[in-house]
């Protein structure tokens, strides 16, 4: 069966792509399509962005669609980033400006309160069916950017059980504990289920 990844962040596409191996989909990204499409997303949470994204894509190509919404939640900031996380630093916002903003954020905060945490909403969009699944990964930031690996905010995350950030993991390793990866697990066993055969 075909499915396409709505999403237009490619690290992202990467991290999803890697998840359906062994499972019967033939995954497309939005490269694919014919026409470019732009995935609007004005909702005020993961899940409403994420199925927003989902039945877009859905809309415009007829086929099984899967969109991730996500972001970082910094306790000290009373959950911000979130889910403004990919603009959080304004119109023309990129990765390193907001992992900038971010650390000014929390300049002089001590470890103790630098509690943080990932979170995951996937929205799958079939004929007449949606659902969705969340997955999140706790930890705390650092105080400087660590690491090249991956992207957003991974310089600034230190996942609990790790000394290292998301940065400076593997892909393996962080597919192993991400977010993302939980909330793909769920998402797995709905799709081993057969909840798209209704
Ligand atoms: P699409 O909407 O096209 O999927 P996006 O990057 O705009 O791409 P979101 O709106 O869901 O996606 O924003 C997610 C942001 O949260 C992302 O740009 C990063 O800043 C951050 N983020 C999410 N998952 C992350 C991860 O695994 N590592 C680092 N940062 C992440």
């Amino acid at each position: 069966m075909k499915l396409v990844l709505a999403t237009h962040n490619k690290y992202k596409a990467k991290e999803l792509q890697t998840f359906f191996t062994g499972l019967p989909f033939e995954v497309m990204t939005l490269e694919d399509m014919p026409d470019s499409i732009e995935l609007r997303e004005d909702g005020y949470t993961f899940n409403d962005n994420a199925l927003q994204k989902a039945r877009i894509v859905h809309q415009t190509t007829n086929l099984t669609v899967l969109a991730d919404d996500s972001g970082l939640e910094v306790f000290y900031l009373n959950g911000r980033p979130g889910v403004f996380s990919a603009r959080y630093s304004g119109a023309g916002a990129t990765d390193e400006s907001n992992n900038i903003k971010l650390l000014e954020e929390m300049r002089g905060v001590p470890p103790r309160r630098r509690r943080a945490q990932f979170r995951s909403v996937l929205a799958i969009v079939s004929d007449g069916m949606e659902k969705l699944t969340e997955g999140i990964c706790s930890g705390f930031l650092g105080e400087q950017p660590r690491g090249t690996n991956g992207f957003g905010y991974d310089p600034l995350f230190i996942p609990d059980g790790f000394s290292r950030t998301y940065a400076e993991l593997t892909a393996q390793e962080k597919n192993k504990i991400s977010h993302r990866s939980r909330s793909f697990d769920a998402m797995r066993k709905m799709l081993e289920q057969g909840f798209l055969n209704g």
